[in-house]
């Protein structure tokens, strides 16, 4: 059995960064540990009895003391807070980006959700995707599951009984595939958007489509297909967002093989210009990637 620890000492990451990664992983056990104390049971209130914060803004505040007091991250943007956060008593530059529970509607439904996160040298957190050096999102489903990169390639690791982190398989290649889910809802779909999807439909595509990017796309790492959340008719730019969503999924998709494009091009090459840049995404295997960009220039 391989954990974490062994599978970063085999790559190039220096020591903070493998300590940054470690730290970051290894939030899923209290993450999962509050969707059981958050929980509203009937005829019950909690210790203060209060009403419980909701789980995205309690894992957002959690996991912004545990970067701060860890003193390994300089810089911190994140999905449910407003603007960027500095920690001046940093002693690295690492800069985060995180959405720390995507598609957390479906908690109360007991869908599976994820935190995504990407991790950048010295920069700050306004940087071209591919200049990423970790993307991972941990999604909680029957398993907690890790999908990381640090650049030299993809790992899919499990939490065990013990608590402990240990690979389920290391170099993961997206196939190309026939599974496709989009979001938006067909009346504020573009004209070329529609025209696309009636196109991979009727060459053979199967709809899968949860409503939680991570869960989503990792059925798209593991089967291939395309996950997409095009531009709509009265929201050109989408939904999702550019550097908590679009740009650690989509590194891990590049690292395994497959692509991720805004319909036009690769949207690691962007240069963001504002933290919660929204942009509309075409995530998946990439030969199906490559053809989505024909049928939409058409
Ligand atoms: P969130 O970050 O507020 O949870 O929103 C992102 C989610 C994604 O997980 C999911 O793919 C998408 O929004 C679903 O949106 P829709 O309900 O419009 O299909
Ligand atoms: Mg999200």
């Amino acid at each position: 059995m391989i954990s974490l620890r062994e599978y970063l000492d085999t790559t190039r990451c220096e020591e903070p960064l493998k300590d940054l990664i470690e730290l970051i992983a290894y939030q899923a056990i209290p993450i999962r540990e509050a969707f059981l104390s958050n929980q509203a049971y009937a005829a019950s209130l909690n210790a203060s009895g209060e009403q419980q914060a909701a789980l995205d803004t309690w894992s957002d505040r959690h996991l912004t003391n545990v970067l701060q007091e860890s003193k390994l991250v300089a810089e911190l943007a994140s999905e449910e807070q407003p603007d960027v956060v500095r920690f001046p008593g940093a002693t690295t530059n690492y800069a985060v980006v995180m959405d720390p529970l995507d598609g957390s509607s479906l908690i109360q439904v007991n869908l599976a959700v994820g935190t995504i996160v990407g991790i950048f040298g010295e920069g700050g957190v306004l940087q071209k995707g591919e200049r990423l050096r970790a993307a991972m999102y941990m999604l909680y489903g029957p398993m907690t599951v890790l999908t990381i990169t640090v650049g030299e390639g993809v790992c899919l690791f499990a939490l065990n009984e013990a608590r402990q982190y240990v690979l389920l398989s290391g170099g993961v290649r997206m196939p190309e595939g026939n599974l496709y889910g989009s979001g938006g809802i067909r009346p504020d779909w573009t004209e070329a958007h529609t025209a696309c999807i009636g196109q991979i439909e009727g060459e053979g595509a199967k709809l899968r489509y949860s409503g939680s990017f991570v869960a989503d796309f990792h059925q798209i790492l593991k089967y291939g297909g395309v996950y997409c959340y095009p531009a709509l008719k009265k929201k050109e730019e989408g939904k999702l967002r550019l550097l908590f969503e679009a740009i650690p999924i989509g590194f891990i998709a590049a690292q395994a093989g497959g692509a991720i494009s805004n319909g036009r091009g690769d949207i690691l090459a962007i240069e963001p210009t504002a933290v919660h840049q929204r942009t509309p995404i075409y995530v998946g295997s990439s030969g199906l990637i490559r053809h989505i960009e024909d049928l939409l220039a058409r």
